[in-house]
C-alpha cells in the first residue's frame, strides 16, 4: 500500500547523435561500444530520493533503427519526466538542442543537457528557453537535478561555479542489459575508473573536461563494475580514461584484476610515455588488456611541441609499438593531420613510417579547434575558423582556413591515409590479428568517404535535419546556434586545477 502512495519520477538518459554533413540523423545497424556516460549516469541515479521512486531508461540514439524511442519524449500522465541528454560533444549540441526542444513540445517540462559541450562552452544564448544546462559534472550537480525535477522546476544553469568534483564518490557502474548488448559489435562497457590529464595540449577539450588533477575513485568500485559487467553478460571493457599510465593505482586494480580473473579483455588508452613503464606492460596483458590507444599524432617533434604536446618523442614510438607486440596487445596509433605546419608530402611521410612501425590499428583525424579549447580560442581570436555549423566540428572536416593546404585537400588526404594504411595491414600475410574484420571494414569504410570511427557500421537513414529545423527555430530563434566562447573556470576550480600532480592522487583518501 505504501509503495503505491510513492511519487515517481520517471528519467530518460538520452545520449544523442549527430547530424551527419548529408543532414542525416547519424545511426548505425550496430554500434562499436555502448555509450560510457549513459551507464555512469544511470547508475548514479538513486533508485529513491526524498521519497520518490525514480525509474531510469537509458537510450543511446546512434544504435536506434526505428523511430520508436522518441515516443519516451512525451508528458506521462501518471508521472512527471526528466530527459537528460548525456555526454553531449559539440558537434552533438544541434542535435541534443532539438531533442529537448521535441520533449518540450510534447510536454515534458524538465529538460537538462550535460556534457563536454555545456561544460566548456558558453550556452548563454540557449538559457531561458526552458531547456536547463548543466556545467559540472554529473557527481557534482546530478541529485540537485533529480531533486529540483522532483519538486517541480529545474533551474536555468546547473553548477555555474563548480565543474568538477574534488575527491570522486565513484559509482558501481551497472551493465546494459543482455538485449541492449546485442545493439553492438562486441559485448563490452565503457568504464572511467580515472579521470584527469596533467598535460597542455592545445588541441585537447580532455583538461577542459576533466581538469589536470588525476581523480579516481576507489578500486573496489572498479572491481565491483567489472564483476557486474561479467555476470550480465559483458566479455569486453574500454577504459575510457585519457591516460591509464597516469592512474596512481593502475598496478594495484591490475592486480586486483589478475586474482579476480573474470576473463574480461580490455581496452585502455595510455600516453607515449608509457614507453618509459616497461613494466606496466607485463602487468596489462596478465589483466587481459587487448589494445592501448595512444595518441602519438604526429611524426614531427617540431609540430608536437607547437601543439604543447611536449611528452610525445617520434623516436620511440617503434619502441612503444615493439612493447605492445611482445606482450600480445594491439597497440592503436591515434594520429592528427592538417597541424598548420602540415603538407601533403608531410603528411605522406608521416603514414610510411607508420606503415614501418606497423600497428595493428591506425586512427586519423582532421585537425579540428574543438569549442573550449585554447586552439579554439586562438583560432577564433585569429579569425580562422571557416565553418559555422557546430555539426562539423567532428574531426572528420576542415572547419578553418590552413595555411597551405585547402579543406578539400585535407579531407581527401584523411581518407587516403585510412585507405592506404589499411591495404598495408590487409597485405600482410602473416598477420594474426584478432580482430582481422576491423581491417577489412577499415579499408573498405573509408574508401566510401566514410570516417571508421564514427561510432558504428551499416549507416541508417530515418531522419534529417530539416525534419527538426522549424522546431529548432521557433523555441531557440536560430537555425544554427552561434559559434560558442570558451567557458572559463571559477577561482575555485582554477586553484584546484593548478594544484595537479598526477604522482598522487588529487585529494588524498
Ligand atoms: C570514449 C570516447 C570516445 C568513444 C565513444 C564510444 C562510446 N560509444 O561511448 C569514441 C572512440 C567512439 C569517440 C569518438 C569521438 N570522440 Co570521443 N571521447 C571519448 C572519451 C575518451 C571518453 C568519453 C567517456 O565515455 N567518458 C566517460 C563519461 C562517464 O564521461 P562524460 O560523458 O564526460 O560525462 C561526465 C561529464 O561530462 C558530465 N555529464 C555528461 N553528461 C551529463 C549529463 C548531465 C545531465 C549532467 C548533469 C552531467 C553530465 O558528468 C559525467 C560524469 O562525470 C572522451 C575524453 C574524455 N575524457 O571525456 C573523448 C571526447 C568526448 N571525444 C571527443 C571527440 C572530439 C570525439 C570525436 C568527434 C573525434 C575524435 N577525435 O575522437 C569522435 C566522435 C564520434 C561520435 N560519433 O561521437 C572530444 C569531445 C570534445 C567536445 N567538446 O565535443 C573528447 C572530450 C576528447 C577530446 N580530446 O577532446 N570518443
Amino acid at each position: 500500500m505504501q509503495s503505491e502512495r510513492m511519487k515517481k519520477l520517471r528519467v530518460v538518459l538520452v545520449k544523442p547523435g549527430k547530424y551527419a554533413i548529408d543532414g542525416a540523423v547519424e545511426r548505425f545497424g550496430h554500434g562499436f561500444m555502448p555509450n560510457a556516460s549513459l551507464y555512469h549516469i544511470a547508475s548514479l541515479t538513486p533508485k529513491s530520493l526524498r521519497g520518490t521512486a525514480i525509474e531510469v531508461l537509458t537510450v543511446d540514439e546512434y544504435v536506434r533503427s526505428n523511430l520508436d524511442y522518441l515516443d519516451l519524449l512525451a508528458a506521462d500522465a501518471s508521472q512527471p519526466v526528466l530527459l537528460a541528454l548525456v555526454g553531449v560533444q559539440s558537434h552533438q549540441f544541434h542535435r541534443a538542442l532539438d531533442l529537448a526542444a521535441f520533449a518540450r513540445s510534447r510536454g515534458v517540462k524538465h529538460c537538462v543537457i550535460g556534457g563536454p559541450h555545456a561544460m566548456t562552452c558558453d550556452t548563454t544564448q540557449m538559457q531561458g528557453r526552458g531547456v536547463s544546462f548543466a556545467l559540472g559534472e554529473a557527481e557534482v550537480v546530478w541529485h540537485e537535478i533529480l531533486s529540483d525535477a522532483i519538486d517541480g522546476e529545474l533551474k536555468d544553469v546547473y553548477s555555474p561555479g563548480m565543474r568538477w568534483q574534488k575527491s570522486l564518490d565513484g559509482a558501481v557502474v551497472e551493465p546494459p542489459s543482455p538485449d541492449e548488448l546485442e545493439r553492438y559489435v562486441l559485448p563490452m562497457l565503457g568504464l572511467y575508473p580515472v579521470r584527469g590529464c596533467p598535460y597542455r595540449c592545445n588541441y585537447c577539450s580532455v583538461v577542459k573536461i576533466a581538469g589536470h588533477p588525476v581523480r579516481s575513485a576507489a578500486i573496489e568500485t572498479t572491481m565491483e563494475s567489472l564483476r557486474r559487467a561479467k555476470a550480465g553478460g559483458v566479455r569486453y571493457i574500454a577504459f575510457v580514461s585519457d591516460n591509464f599510465n597516469k592512474y596512481p593505482q593502475a598496478t594495484e586494480l591490475l592486480e586486483a584484476m589478475i586474482e579476480a580473473d573474470l576473463g574480461l579483455r580490455f581496452f585502455c588508452q595510455c600516453d607515449t610515455h608509457v614507453v618509459n613503464q616497461p613494466e606496466l606492460f607485463d602487468l596489462l596483458r596478465r589483466a587481459g588488456c587487448f589494445e592501448m590507444f595512444i595518441g602519438v599524432e604526429s611524426f614531427n617533434r617540431a609540430t608536437l611541441k607547437a601543439a604543447n604536446k611536449f611528452h610525445n618523442y617520434p623516436e620511440k614510438y617503434a619502441r612503444l609499438a615493439a612493447l605492445c607486440r611482445d606482450n600480445g596487445i594491439r597497440a592503436h596509433f591515434s594520429n592528427i593531420i592538417g597541424f598548420a605546419e602540415d603538407t601533403p608530402d608531410s603528411i605522406l611521410g608521416g603514414l610510411e613510417i607508420l606503415k614501418s612501425l606497423n600497428p595493428p590499428v591506425a586512427s586519423f583525424y582532421v585537425l579540428t579547434p574543438i569549442p573550449g579549447t585554447e586552439q579554439y580560442d586562438d583560432f577564433m581570436a585569429a579569425g580562422v575558423i571557416t565553418e559555422r555549423n557546430l555539426d562539423r566540428f567532428d574531426t572528420t572536416c576542415s572547419v578553418w582556413r590552413h595555411p597551405t593546404m585547402s579543406g578539400e585537400k585535407l579531407e581527401q588526404m584523411l581518407y587516403h591515409c585510412y585507405v592506404d594504411y589499411y591495404r598495408h595491414l590487409m597485405q600482410q600475410r602473416d598477420r594474426h590479428d584478432e580482430f582481422p574484420e576491423f581491417t577489412i571494414f577499415c579499408r573498405y569504410i573509408a574508401s566510401q568517404g566514410i570516417h571508421p570511427m564514427a561510432g558504428g557500421t551499416s549507416r541508417l537513414t530515418l531522419d534529417r535535419v530539416e525534419d527538426y529545423l522549424p522546431l529548432r527555430r521557433r523555441t531557440y530563434g536560430f537555425e544554427y546556434a552561434d559559434l560558442p566562447t570558451s567557458l572559463g573556470l571559477s577561482e575555485e576550480d582554477r586553484v584546484f586545477n593548478k594544484s595537479s600532480d598526477w604522482r598522487r592522487p588529487a585529494v588524498p583518501a
